[in-house]
């Protein structure tokens, strides 16, 4: 069961390689049955659809718009110029995953990931875009749970029992260590 037909929230990113990151937010979205669309949207390579998007995305009614990019992380300041549905960014460390070429050194962000952290949160005063940490999407995702919970109280309710859920998996770790002393815990734990 979903919470709406419609979906309720707009996942984009500025290019196919941030998918790899950008699924965090998809896949905790769909854990709690929440809605989404996804696109790929770059605010260099295709501007014009950038502004398309904006419109889309108010036609659509998404309460939240998830906007991943990398580098000079342009996507989420660029969306919420173009809209009033609040925006959170994720900053994505470019080529994270593709570190194999030697040749390829060139398309890394030198900054891991700094670069697009500070393009998304120093939005100038008056256009804001919240950010969360460097490649979580996931948290994003989370993010954006707890803006719709304000609307849909069985989605409050779900969202205070995986709050009760993480606090009882800190506990049942913390007694495994206390058990097992720090060495085998380690050991165990990291093999
Ligand atoms: C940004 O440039 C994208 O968001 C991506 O993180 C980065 C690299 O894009 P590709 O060269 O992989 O398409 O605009």
């Amino acid at each position: 069961m979903s919470y709406t037909k419609k979906p309720l929230v707009g996942i984009i990113m500025g290019s196919s390689s941030d998918s790899r990151i950008m699924k965090d937010a998809a896949e905790i979205l769909d854990k709690f049955k929440i809605k989404h669309e996804d696109q790929i949207v770059s605010a260099h390579r295709t501007p014009t659809r950038l502004e398309e998007y904006g419109k889309h995305a108010e036609k659509m009614g998404f309460k939240i718009i998830i906007a991943g990019a990398g580098g000079a992380a342009h996507l989420p300041g660029m969306i919420a110029s173009h809209t009033i549905i609040p925006v959170i960014g994720v900053p994505i460390m470019v080529y994270n995953d593709k570190q194999t070429k030697r040749a390829d050194n060139s398309k890394f962000s030198s900054f891991g990931g700094l670069d697009s952290l500070l393009s998304i949160s120093e939005m100038p005063t008056g256009s804001p875009v919240v950010a969360v940490g460097i490649n979580k999407a996931g948290n994003a995702g989370i993010y954006a749970l707890k803006i719709l919970a304000n609307e849909f109280p069985e989605l409050k309710k779900k969202l205070k029992l995986h709050k009760s859920e993480q606090h009882n998996s800190v506990l049942k770790e913390s007694d495994i260590l206390k058990k097992q002393g720090l060495s085998k815990f380690v050991q165990k734990k990291f093999k």
